[in-house]
């Protein structure tokens, strides 16, 4: 039976390669055989001060993304996250049956609050509870995340639970679709913490648009250790998140990487983990060009997506009033 399937990007920067072995190359998997929705949450990107002028280009640049890397609007919902009023709307309904507690523990509210310590705003606290609101407005079944958002999706999943108990069955309980490689990729320079589209640092992520150059030289900036050994080893973030990178790209397992490699050291491997990344992402890149060239076909896939999105949403947004005693 074909599942609900519901997840987003943030459009911030661009789509790192974190984000596509964690979450796109996922949404491709499901997308075949599953009634797939795709957002684009520029309303949780707010939660951090944005450029206006660059930010209203954003969403369009991330739809040819999702489209470059195989996302098909014949195929799923393409849209984007503030054109649809009831994610704001169920997400006040939640708000008033979540605990301050379950908010200000959330390791990513704490991480960015000290990443952004001039601006820890009210959206930042909240991002979650609009997390489970996307999720839960499309009675998904299933959600393709990286790790990182296993504790968000932990909430949405608790919020379902709590509000079917109180108010009559409503929502689906959500459950996770976690790559077995690639759930966390971690930056280039810091390989203790992931990889992230915001960070400020250039060489610590690789974008899915960046020149072949560029990811050659970030791959042989890549921070690692003095071992020159290519060997899995969670002691050893820096090779161990190159290898994790490899497999992703190459869909290798760590063993045939280590035998691959065992008498090149890391300058050879380093390479090699560019070539892969590279030879993927090419054609994502000329496909991106060629669509960004377009944009009154982007606008018409948002507006279809959009249209397609409100009427799944406003459906249940309506039940749930109803549910609550809401004239
Ligand atoms: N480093 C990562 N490794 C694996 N998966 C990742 N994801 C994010 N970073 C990694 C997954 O990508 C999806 C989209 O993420 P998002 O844009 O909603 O927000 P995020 O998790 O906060 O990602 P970033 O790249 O760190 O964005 P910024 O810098 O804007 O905060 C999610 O499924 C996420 O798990």
């Amino acid at each position: 039976m074909k599942k609900r399937i519901y997840s987003g990007t943030q459009p911030t920067g661009i789509i790192t390669i974190g984000n596509y072995l964690g979450a796109i190359k996922n949404w491709l998997l499901l997308q075949k055989d599953n009634d797939c929705i795709f957002s684009i949450v520029d309303l949780h990107a707010l939660t951090i001060k944005q450029n206006p002028e660059e930010f209203k280009d954003k969403s369009l640049s991330f739809l040819a993304q999702y489209i470059a890397c195989g996302l098909s609007p014949e195929k799923s919902i393409l849209y984007v996250q503030s054109h649809v009023l009831e994610h704001t709307a169920l997400c006040w309904l939640l708000n008033c049956m979540t605990y301050i507690g379950e908010c200000n523990r959330m390791t990513q509210f704490k991480d960015k609050s000290k990443k952004h310590e001039d601006n820890i705003n009210m959206g930042l606290m909240d991002y979650p509870v609009l997390m489970a609101a996307d999720i839960l407005l499309y009675k998904t079944d299933l959600v393709p995340i990286g790790i990182d958002q296993k504790q968000h999706l932990e909430l949405a999943r608790n919020l379902a639970e709590r509000f079917n108990a109180r108010y009559g069955d409503t929502f689906t309980v959500p459950d996770g679709f976690i790559p077995t490689v690639g759930a966390k990729i971690k930056s280039l320079q810091n390989p203790e913490s992931k990889m992230s589209k915001s960070d400020s640092n250039e060489n610590a992520s690789v974008g899915i648009l960046d020149t072949p150059d560029m990811i050659l030289k970030k791959f042989k900036r890549a921070v690692t250790d003095s071992e020159n050994k290519v060997c899995y080893d969670e002691n050893r973030p820096g090779i161990s998140n190159l290898i994790n990178i490899y497999c992703g790209f190459t869909g290798c397992s760590r063993e045939d990487v280590e035998k691959q490699f065992s008498d090149g050291g890391y300058g050879k491997f380093k390479l090699a983990v560019a070539d892969a990344v590279i030879s993927v992402l090419e054609p994502i890149q000329k496909e991106y060009a060629k669509i960004m060239n377009d944009k009154k076909y982007l606008l018409n896939v948002i507006k279809e997506g959009d249209e397609k999105a409100r009427n799944i949403a406003s459906k249940t947004l309506r039940e749930v009033y109803d549910k609550m005693g809401i004239v």
